[in-house]
């Protein structure tokens, strides 16, 4: 494959000032007429070619300068449109073209979903739109007519301001939208279709009152009045917090259902996966209202980082991502517990970020070369980003990060820039050189660093010795914040000073280096990487006692929380290499998470159910894999020896919590982070309950579901009873069928929940729910809620040592890769760990890797996932 390469980028050598667009929907034929105002560009080379990118495009006219120009004056052919020898001043092309929306089943250009027109033109999909000079540094103010049936399309949106709109005869009507700030092709969007709308407004703090509009699927509207609300606290937020105001009259949602990203942050009309919009209490779980509180100020904040400040090139991908996934999660921190919230974070990072940057599709967070740039958004890309903002932030200072990042939207606005221009913005406002720490955005891999220390009684000094290390790549060290303090029997030791980390913040610049605490009265517990202050690993020799004493007296709260796991992975850990597990072994364990339990449970059940959570069998497979062999059903079964220990021996605890947790008959149903809390402390425990004593566990559960007024209760009932074979769980899933037949979202979580049953049925199951009527190719949501749980979340039967998950998974992949070959890519991503495996797994998964890469009839995005992850 052809790779486009960081160091080749030069300027475009044309540009694009102005974009009108004409739009004429037809669900078969759709015209587009494209008249561009262009100009050399004076950076670019002179008398060049005039090369505009197209794909699947039929080209119906083409006229320069209002005159046409017969095929012999340009070259045309699959992916460009080329004028040999274009003016040397500013010129105007008209382009016609003609698409087919109904065909579209890569969901990428303008395509139809359950019969609404959209649009998903990120990262080059316009160019399945029109020829155009599809790049972020090609930036133009479009105006955009729209024509459709009245009757198909009542509904028609574009980005930017309404400026007209009316009837077009024939029974087709028109509107006319104009943005009028430049913007990439990558942000244009447009949608038609009969939607309905729910309405709001916010005034923002410049005065601008700005209708807001979420559309939705005729019938689904009292769903969308979550999502109409996070957009009002988002906007609040980002002026608060930032300094950001909204820049339009208009901000518009709309959901559809086909869709193949979470959602997209074009200029004032961001489209969403329906799944990341739709919420009510009995349809979604606590989960989905965090995401979609999360994602509606994602897509949002976006609209500084991203839109009015974009990317250069599509190398700085994260200047972006990174960015804005590190305001949301900001925005979700505030919104609910920083503390929690912080944890669910690294539990995202470990889960998804550490595996890929320990496996062949480790990338740099600006990588600096790519075939299919659509294979790049990515978790190192998104959340390792976020952890490099971060990690800014707590080297220079909350103070000076806001200072630099006004600097950065005031200086930055209105282009296309890069990941130095961002630094850049921070070392004008501390007058630092960020030179060593932008290595960051350079390096693949996780950091290892390790740490040891010795205490000094006569000196009373503590000192600890720091090492960091990154195996496989080459380079100077990184430059670390080390968040740290010490503890002792009796809690924090604040009298210990350690004058090279003021404000408890010490940076490792070095290989390594000694940081020297004074005043220590007696033998501390040190505290790391205090709030996950770096994506690294620890490697600290701490005895279980050691850490024990951190859950029970720390102040940092993730590293309490970091306690219990590094305990609990210690202990599965050692009984996965082990034929006869001793579960008395966990009682330390157990007796430290009891005491927590009477302490703090109705304290903070949302950080309480956190602590009672294990680190997943991913985790520990990502942890073993690093120079070991991983076996997934030896890690399943100690992990559940632990759990089933925890449950027995806090039973009584756990019962009695869940008697007080439990909400009052008629307590209305609150999506808060409160109420969330209760109600996921509420489910650990049943969980822990029913591993420990299945009998009960399924009349528990079987209860819960009778009862259950929401869903997140419904469905934690469900994932209990899914884990106990018998009648009971295959009568439960009948009902909730029966029960949410006509809701797509919710036989998602149906879908999902068979497809990460851990037991080896569960490949029938799978064979079988694919022909279920409604399970279908075409929709994103339902291929990653079948196939994408199972090679997730079911370790132990997609590593089967037969082969046979990995068949299933390969056999999805190739039958999607022609309609859809970005979510055929993105499905063989689960494959991304497999050299970590045992060896007979590792051939096994090596064999159904070859039989992807033998195909002839590739796609460029599978076929550059199944190369690198063979390579
Ligand atoms: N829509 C995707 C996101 O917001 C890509 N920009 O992350
Ligand atoms: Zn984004």
């Amino acid at each position: 494959p052809t790779m486009i390469r960081l160091e080749d980028y030069r300027p475009s050598d044309y540009l694009i000032d102005r974009v009108e667009l004409d739009v004429r929907l037809h669900s078969r034929e759709t015209r587009i007429t494209a008249t561009l105002a262009m100009r050399p560009n004076p950076v670019g080379r002179a008398g060049a070619p005039l090369v505009l990118d197209g794909e699947d495009l039929t080209l119906v006219s083409l006229a320069l300068d209002g005159q046409p120009l017969c095929p012999d004056a340009y070259g045309l052919n699959a992916t460009s449109l080329t004028l040999p020898n274009p003016p040397s001043e500013s010129f105007t092309l008209r382009i016609e073209t003609q698409v087919n929306p109904t065909a579209n089943t890569r969901l990428m250009g303008l395509y139809r979903s359950n019969g609404v027109y959209c649009t998903q033109c990120e990262a080059d999909g316009f160019r399945r739109i029109t020829y155009f000079l599809d790049r972020p540094d090609v930036m133009a103010v479009y105006t955009t007519r729209i024509e459709a049936d009245l009757d198909e399309a009542p509904v028609l949106l574009g980005n930017g301001n309404p400026a007209d709109s009316g009837p077009a005869g024939d029974g087709r009507h028109y509107a006319i939208w104009h943005d009028p700030h430049p913007k990439p092709a990558y942000l244009f969007a447009l949608v038609g279709g009969r939607l309905d709308r729910v309405s709001g407004s916010f005034t923002t703090m410049e005065g601008r009152t700005v209708d807001l509009g979420i559309y939705v699927e005729p019938g689904q509207a009292a769903r969308a009045e979550y999502a109409l609300d996070a957009v009002i606290r988002s906007m609040a937020w980002d002026e608060q917090a930032f300094g950001r105001a909204y820049d339009l009259d208009v901000f518009n949602v709309v959901a559809v259902s086909d869709f193949n990203m979470g959602a997209m942050e074009n200029k004032g009309l961001n489209i969403f996966n329906d799944k990341f919009v739709l919420a009510s209490p009995e349809t979604a779980t606590d989960a989905d209202y965090a995401n979609i509180e999360a994602i509606i100020a994602h897509e949002y904040f976006h609209n500084w980082s991203g839109n009015r400040v974009t990317c250069r090139d599509w190398f700085q991908l994260c200047l972006k991502e990174g960015l804005t996934v590190f305001r949301d999660q900001e925005f979700s921190s505030d919104t609910r517990s920083r503390a929690v919230h912080r944890i669910s974070e690294v539990r995202t990072l470990r889960a998804r970020q550490f595996p890929e940057d320990a496996g062949p599709l480790a990338h740099p967070v600006r990588p600096n070369q790519y075939a299919e740039i659509n294979n790049f958004y990515t978790a190192t890309v998104y959340e390792k980003g976020a952890e490099i903002v971060r990690m800014l932030r707590t080297l220079i200072g909350g103070q000076a990060f806001r200072t630099g990042m006004d600097r950065y939207f005031a200086t930055c606005d209105g282009t296309a820039a890069t990941v130095e221009d961002f630094l850049a913005a921070f070392e004008a406002v501390t007058s630092r050189d960020l030179s060593a720490f932008a290595r960051w955005y350079e390096r693949p891999g996780t950091p290892t660093v390790s740490i040891t220390g010795d205490y000094d009684p006569e000196a009373k000094t503590y000192r600890i010795n720091f090492r960091q290390s990154l195996p496989g790549t080459e380079g100077p060290p990184l430059v670390i914040p080390v968040v740290l303090g010490l503890v002792g029997p009796e809690g924090a030791m604040d009298e210990a000073r350690a004058e090279r980390a003021p404000g408890g913040v010490f940076a490792l610049e070095q290989e390594t280096d000694t940081l020297t605490f004074s005043n220590v009265a007696a033998a501390p517990v040190p505290s790391l990487f205090r709030g996950f202050s770096a994506p690294v690993r620890v490697a600290f020799e701490a005895t279980d006692a050691q850490h024990l004493l951190l859950l029970r007296h720390d102040t940092d709260p993730f590293n309490r929380w970091q306690a219990a796991q590094s305990v609990g992975m210690r202990l599965v850990i050692r009984w996965a290499g082990s034929d006869s597990p001793e579960a008395a072994e966990a009682d330390a364990l157990v007796e430290a998470l009891g005491a927590f339990l009477d302490a703090e449970a109705l304290r903070d059940p949302a950080f309480a159910a956190l602590i009672l959570s294990l680190p997943s069998e991913g985790d520990i497979a990502n942890e073993i894999g690093i120079g070991s062999a991983v076996d997934p059903d030896a890690i399943r079964m100690a992990r559940e020896t632990l759990r089933r220990r925890i449950g027995e021996r806090l039973s009584d605890r756990l019962a009695q919590l869940r008697g007080d947790l439990a909400d009052r008959p008629g307590t209305p149903f609150s999506p808060d982070a409160a109420s969330a809390g209760r109600r996921a402390l509420r489910n650990a425990a049943l969980d822990l309950i029913a591993v420990a004593d299945p009998i009960a566990g399924v009349d528990l559960a079987g209860e819960q579901i009778a009862t259950a007024t929401n869903m997140t209760d419904r469905l934690a009932g469900l994932g209990v009873l899914a884990l106990i074979a018998g009648p009971q769980r295959e009568a439960a899933l009948k009902d909730f069928a029966e029960r949410f037949r006509s809701e797509p979202l919710v036989l998602d979580k149906w879908f999902a929940i068979q497809a990460t049953i851990p037991e080896s049925g569960t490949l029938e199951r799978i064979a079988a729910l694919r022909q279920h009527p409604t399970f279908s190719n075409t929709n994103p949501n339902r291929v990653r809620a079948l196939i994408g749980s199972f090679s997730s979340g079911n370790p132990t039967q997609f590593n089967r040592a037969d082969g046979a998950g990995y068949a299933l998974v390969t056999d999805a992949v190739l039958a999607l890769d022609q309609s859809n070959p970005q979510l055929a890519a993105r499905l063989l991503t689960a494959f991304g760990s497999w050299r970590m495996l045992e060896p007979n797994r590792r051939s096994v998964a090596h064999k159904a890797l070859d039989r992807i890469r033998s195909q002839t009839e590739l796609s460029r995005d599978v076929s550059d996932i199944v190369t690198r992850t063979l390579a």
